[in-house]
């Protein structure tokens, strides 16, 4: 007879991932993205809110910031509860706000936390409604940004942070990248997206070499949130311990296709993220 004890199928956790940004209503960007990407990618998405957007895909029609104890009482439970293997920061919404979330990821790394932490330093919607008071730009230079692991900046948000005028080609975007990584000292992940051309490319420089990632342009659709859909695959896969070249490749694969499966769900001219795509290869 057979005495071996059974065995059991292996049990393995999805890793925790915590958003700390904004609730979108209409769900295509913010935690709402955030939470169904990171349940895509098969890790389990906490959330600290920091602000509440009264929005339809392309028009923001008001924001409201929540008070600062609610957003330390969110942070600090997690914190206390969970063993958080990733987080992403999008939108921040006021200095206030910002100082706190700083304060929180300095206390994580104080207590050894080496979870990857990337920094999507939203500044404003895809419309133009500010989600960033321009006091909180400060917080992020100074202290926000030299704690991420990988900022990913579009071409917008990289030149107000450099102080830079518009990036407009590619060599601009490397010498940006550069830059960005130099000041800040964070990997930098500068999104091409905006500029023209028949190829979407961003540019990673991670301290020692610039890498290219290209996808053809899906010139008809523009859903809107993009951007925290792209950063909140990339922060799942590097909780699932994934090497940081092969994570942007398949985060930039896996929204390549939720903007070609996007949906015209809303009465908006703005497509709606599919952010369960069908299939990535
Ligand atoms: O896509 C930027 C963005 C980020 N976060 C929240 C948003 C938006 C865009 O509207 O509402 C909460």
């Amino acid at each position: 007879m057979n005495s071996d004890p059974p065995t059991e199928p292996e049990t393995k956790h999805p890793p925790v991932v915590l958003s700390i940004a904004g609730s979108d209503c209409s769900s295509g960007a913010g935690i709402q993205a955030d939470l169904k990407t990171f349940a895509y990618f098969q890790t389990y998405g906490l959330t600290a809110v920091t602000s509440i957007v009264a929005e339809s895909p392309g028009k923001v029609v008001s924001t409201e910031a929540v008070s600062p104890e609610i957003l330390s009482a969110q942070l600090k439970i997690l914190a206390e509860s969970f063993d958080i293997k990733g987080i992403k920061t999008g939108m921040l919404a006021t200095a206030e706000l910002c100082e706190i979330v700083v304060n929180f990821l300095e206390d994580l790394e104080g207590a050894e936390s080496t979870a990857p932490i990337v920094v999507d330093p939203v500044l404003m919607a895809s419309s133009g409604a500010p989600l960033l008071d321009p006091e909180a730009l400060e917080l992020y230079r100074r202290r926000l940004l030299p704690l991420a692991t990988l900022a990913t900046p579009n071409l917008d948000e990289a030149a107000a942070l450099l102080n830079l005028p518009p990036i407009t080609s590619h060599q601009e975007m490397d010498s940006a990248a550069r830059k960005f990584t130099g000041q800040y000292q964070c990997m930098t992940l500068l999104k091409g997206g905006h500029l023209d051309g028949s190829d979407a490319t961003d540019v990673l420089w991670d301290g020692t070499e610039i890498h290219d990632f290209t996808a053809a342009r899906i010139h008809d659709k523009t859903p809107h949130g993009t951007g925290c859909t792209y950063s909140a695959a990339i922060t799942a896969l590097l909780a699932h311990d994934y090497p940081l070249l092969e994570t942007i490749k398949s985060a930039k694969d896996y929204i390549t296709v939720a903007i070609s499966q996007s949906e015209a769900l809303s009465n908006s001219e703005i497509d709606t993220l599919n952010h369960f795509p069908i299939s990535i290869d």
